[in-house]
C-alpha cells in the first residue's frame, strides 16, 4: 500500500485505509470488515470540523478539574474502565463515575460528540445493532468513550494491545453485558496533536504470537510465546498520525501498538475508547 500524509512506514503491511466523513454512507461494513480480518484499520477524515473540535476543546475545558483524573502522564475523563476493581470503593467509584460524561451533555458540544459518534458507528457498524455498552446488574450505560490529554515531554503511551490490558484488567469484563471474547476495536477522534511525536506506531506483532510483557510499562521489548524477547526496533511498523476531526478505529485487541513520545509544549488530546460485539453475535458495544 502506498504512503500517504497520515499513514506511513517503510511497509503498510496490514489493510489499513483512509476515506472522507462523506463516503462512510458507501462503506456501511467497514467495523465487519475489521471482525473478518479483512481489514485491520481505517482513518475517516473530517468527522468534525475544525471548528467543532474546537468547541469540544473548550467544553472539556469547562469540566471542573476536580472530575478529572489527573496522573503523572495525562489527564483523563472520566474514569476509564480500567479503574473498575472489584474492591468495592473502586468499583463504587467506576459506577458513579461510568455516569459523568453523561452528565456533562448539557454543553452542546459534549452532547454533538457522543451523538456524532452514535451516527457515525451505526453508518460503518452495519449489520450490528450498535450501543453503549450496559453495566449487568445495575444496567446503567458505561461511559460511551474518554478524554485522554498526553502531556508533553513525559512519554507516550507504552507498547500493548487491548487483549493484554484486557488480561490485566479482568474485572471490567465481568461487569458489564455479555460480550464476545473474539475481537476488541479501539477508536478514537483526534482533537490536538503534539508539535512532534505522538503518532500510532503499528507493529507487526499479534497477540496469537506475542503475549506478554516483563513490565507492563516496558517500550523496548515484549515476550513471545516461546519466552524469548522480542524488541520493537527490529519489527516492521508503520505510522498512523490522524489529524484533528479524523476518527482512527483500528483492532487494537490483537495488534501491539504504542503512542511516541509526545514532545514540544502542547499535550496530545483525543476523545475515544473501545468496541466489541456481543456474545450472540448481533450487537456493537462501545465503552472508554
Ligand atoms: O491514542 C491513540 O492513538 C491510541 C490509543 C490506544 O492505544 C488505544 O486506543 O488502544
Amino acid at each position: 500500500m502506498e504512503n500517504t500524509a497520515r499513514i506511513y512506514g517503510n511497509e503498510i503491511f496490514f489493510n489499513f485505509i483512509e476515506i472522507d466523513y462523506s463516503e462512510v454512507k458507501n462503506n456501511p461494513n467497514l467495523i465487519k470488515d475489521i471482525q473478518q480480518e479483512k481489514l485491520a484499520g481505517f482513518i475517516t477524515k473530517n468527522v468534525f470540523s475544525l471548528q467543532e473540535v474546537e468547541e469540544i476543546k473548550t467544553a472539556l475545558a469547562n469540566i471542573p478539574q476536580e472530575e478529572k483524573r489527573i496522573g503523572p502522564m495525562a489527564e483523563l475523563f472520566p474514569l476509564p474502565f480500567t479503574s473498575a476493581s472489584d474492591s468495592g470503593d473502586r468499583l463504587n467509584a467506576y459506577i458513579n463515575k461510568a455516569a459523568a460524561l453523561q452528565k456533562h451533555r448539557s454543553a452542546k458540544a459534549i452532547d454533538m460528540l457522543l451523538t456524532r459518534f452514535e451516527q457515525f458507528f451505526t453508518a460503518v457498524g452495519h449489520p450490528f445493532e450498535v450501543q453503549v455498552t450496559r453495566l449487568k446488574n445495575q444496567g446503567a450505560a458505561c461511559a460511551a468513550g474518554n478524554f485522554r490529554s498526553f502531556f508533553p515531554n513525559k512519554g507516550g503511551f507504552y507498547v500493548h494491545c487491548e487483549y493484554f490490558i484486557q488480561k490485566k484488567a479482568p474485572f471490567y469484563y465481568q461487569l458489564v453485558e455479555p460480550l464476545s471474547q473474539e475481537g476488541q476495536l479501539s477508536y478514537l477522534v483526534q482533537l490536538q496533536n503534539s508539535e512532534v511525536g505522538g503518532e500510532l506506531t503499528l507493529y507487526n506483532m499479534l497477540w496469537k504470537d506475542i503475549q506478554d510483557k516483563e513490565k507492563q510499562e516496558d517500550n523496548e521489548y515484549v515476550i513471545d510465546k516461546s519466552g524469548k524477547r522480542i524488541y520493537l526496533k527490529d519489527m516492521k511498523h508503520f505510522s498512523v498520525n490522524a489529524q484533528p476531526g479524523d476518527v482512527v478505529v483500528f483492532s487494537g485487541g490483537p495488534i501491539w501498538h504504542r503512542v511516541e513520545d509526545i514532545l514540544g509544549t502542547k499535550p496530545r488530546i483525543t476523545y475515544g475508547g473501545f468496541l466489541k460485539f456481543t456474545a450472540d453475535g448481533k450487537g456493537l458495544r462501545y465503552w472508554g
